[in-house]
């Protein structure tokens, strides 16, 4: 590890932890994945280092992290940051995009940039599912995490149009997004988009089959993601990673590589 980087401290998958590597390539800040194995209860498939599954690592791990969770960012002094907003909010206070710093000084601008996220972060455990081992398989993500396919049974009900509350989830942000665009505040960047940016992608391969079960009839949100991924920096990030993530581990019907494939879209790279 090289000391003087910023090291970014998540498994090897997009996450929760692929909005903050998109922000630090977007503001040209050099950075390492330290990738820990997920503590899943899956065989580690031979040769693979480090090994992607459970090896102890995360359980040694998380008490020294700053909240028991990951991602956290080492900061090349050596401080440990936790939380993946928080994070967010503290890197965008430094970083700009046309003038503009990604998280507004301005408290109106501040205020709408917080509430994006933080309803995103509402929709997130619901998507993830239930913790804990003896229900891992009936939650979400963890279905396509131990190659089990997507949930539709779960998510069908929960996404159909008018009724169901997550689609109902997606449709307060459509309608809150602002006409004009391309962002969602309009002109100005921020690490809304990024946040929304990366969550759609991930979701769209971890937990849904695909983007379309968010972004049919959602216009605003489909041009804002597609927005990020116009941004030369955004799209030279995926472009300069796409070979190393095809050789990411197969687990009965989900191969690893495929969670990073609407990133790839979004940024037209297939
Ligand atoms: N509020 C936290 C939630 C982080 C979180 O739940 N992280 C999960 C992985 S996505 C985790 O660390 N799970 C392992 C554990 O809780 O032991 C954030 O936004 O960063």
């Amino acid at each position: 590890m090289n000391e003087n980087l910023h090291i970014l401290n998540y498994w090897n998958i997009p996450g929760r932890a692929e909005s903050i590597r998109v922000l630090l390539a977007l503001g040209g800040i050099k950075f390492e994945n330290n990738f820990v194995p997920l503590p899943l209860p899956l065989e580690n498939p031979e040769g693979m280092i480090p090994p992607p599954f459970d090896d102890g690592t995360w359980a040694n791990l998380k008490p020294n992290t700053p909240w028991g969770t990951l991602p956290t960012l080492t900061l090349p002094s050596g401080e440990i940051i936790g939380q993946q907003r928080s994070i967010l909010r503290y890197l965008g206070k430094s970083i700009k995009y046309s003038d503009d710093y990604l998280y507004p000084e301005n408290p109106e601008s501040a205020i709408l940039v917080d509430s994006y996220m933080d309803m995103l972060e509402d929709i997130w455990p619901i998507l993830v599912g239930l913790n804990g081992p003896e229900q891992l398989d009936s939650a979400p993500l963890y279905s396509t995490l131990l190659g089990l396919g997507t949930l539709d049974d779960f998510l069908s009900p929960r996404m159909k149009k008018d009724s169901g509350d997550l689609s109902m989830q997606f449709d307060f942000l459509e309608k809150a997004i602002s006409d004009d665009g391309p962002f969602l505040l309009g002109s100005s960047l921020s690490i809304a988009d990024i946040l929304l940016f990366a969550a759609i992608a991930w979701w769209g391969a971890g937990v849904f089959p695909d983007m379309g079960w968010m972004l049919d009839s959602r216009p605003k949100i489909e041009r804002s993601i597609r927005s990020v991924g116009d941004i030369d920096k955004v799209s030279e990030y995926y472009n300069d990673l796409k070979s190393s993530r095809e050789s990411l581990p197969v687990v009965g019907s989900t191969n690893y590589s495929d969670y990073y494939e609407n990133f790839h879209s979004l940024c037209n790279l297939d």
